[in-house]
């Protein structure tokens, strides 16, 4: 029998696929957690009732997550994962050998066990890299506590800015990141849907201006999102997001599905409302 699983915003739209089996369905601590096998679009996570990731499109949300922060990042050594239990995040940035040691802090453990059993290709070999430490703590505290300059890149994972993620889009959490950031590194947040939710991924760019020196918003496609528009954001105290490290780039792009050298650059250009809003902001 097959059911329908619907992501619903603001009680008028709804975005819905056909799952042919539920795999995992339980109500953790922190979220309910969903991993069903669909029709179109593969295996797929949701928490909550949102969608999170599918096996048809999940490359494309998580290399452009990693790939534009670990190629510019001139020394990439440390880097720290905030979410992403999944294991998606963790893959791509594993990809690169100058990175020494990746921290993934997820909330909930769940989820993990869950991606691991359910979604094997997405951690693929990173749960096994002697590279990788996970700890199963609340990111925003994690961040709070680190120390200054504690990591080259800092990637944010999370989910929408409801439940246990809302805190990942504070002024608080993301000066936190700005603090635990080496003067060399680089941050990577994701920052929805720039059509549906515009004010969140404007008001992110505001804030993240307050504490960095450079700050780009960049886009993509990643269909099983509402809407399918996409985007992140990247942070850094002087490093630039339009000049990437050509050996590595081109390192990556026989293992890469999306992310290459024409991609990186056409990435970062937002629609023209979003450019009208920056230059107003
Ligand atoms: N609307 C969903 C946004 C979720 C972004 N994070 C997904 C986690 C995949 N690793």
């Amino acid at each position: 029998m097959s059911i329908w699983y619907d992501e619903i915003h603001r009680d008028s739209m709804r975005f819905g696929l056909k799952a042919t089996q539920t795999l995992h369905s339980s109500r953790s601590d922190f979220q309910k957690i969903d991993i069903v096998d669909t029709e179109v679009f593969g295996r797929a996570l949701l928490l909550d009732d949102l969608w999170m990731l599918s096996e048809l499109d999940e490359r494309a949300y998580h290399e452009l997550l990693a790939h534009p922060a670990l190629t510019t990042c001139p020394e990439p050594s440390r880097v720290l994962i905030i979410g992403g239990g999944d294991g998606g995040t963790a893959r791509e940035v594993l990809r690169h050998p100058e990175v020494d040691e990746v921290t993934l802090v997820e909330i909930d453990p769940e989820v993990i066990a869950a991606c691991k059993r359910h979604l094997p290709t997405l951690g693929a070999g990173a749960w096994d890299d002697p590279r990788l430490h996970v700890q199963c703590d609340d990111g925003a505290a994690f961040l709070a506590a680190a120390p200054p300059a504690s990591y080259d890149v800092i990637l944010i994972d999370g989910s929408d800015p409801v439940g246990p993620a809302a805190v990942l889009f504070s002024e608080e959490f993301l000066s936190s990141c700005a603090s635990a950031l080496s003067p060399g590194g680089v941050l990577a947040l994701q920052a929805e849907s720039p059509t549906l939710h515009r004010d969140v991924h404007l008001d992110t760019i505001a804030r993240l201006r307050q504490t960095f020196e450079v700050v780009a918003p960049y886009y993509g496609v990643v269909s099983v999102y509402p809407g399918g528009a996409w985007s992140w954001i990247y942070a850094s105290h002087g490093v630039r997001h339009d000049q990437p490290i050509e050996a590595r780039v081109a390192r990556l792009e026989d293992a890469t599905e999306h992310y290459h050298r024409g991609t990186h650059h056409a990435a970062f250009v937002p629609p023209n409302h979003i450019r009208r809003a920056l230059r107003g902001a």
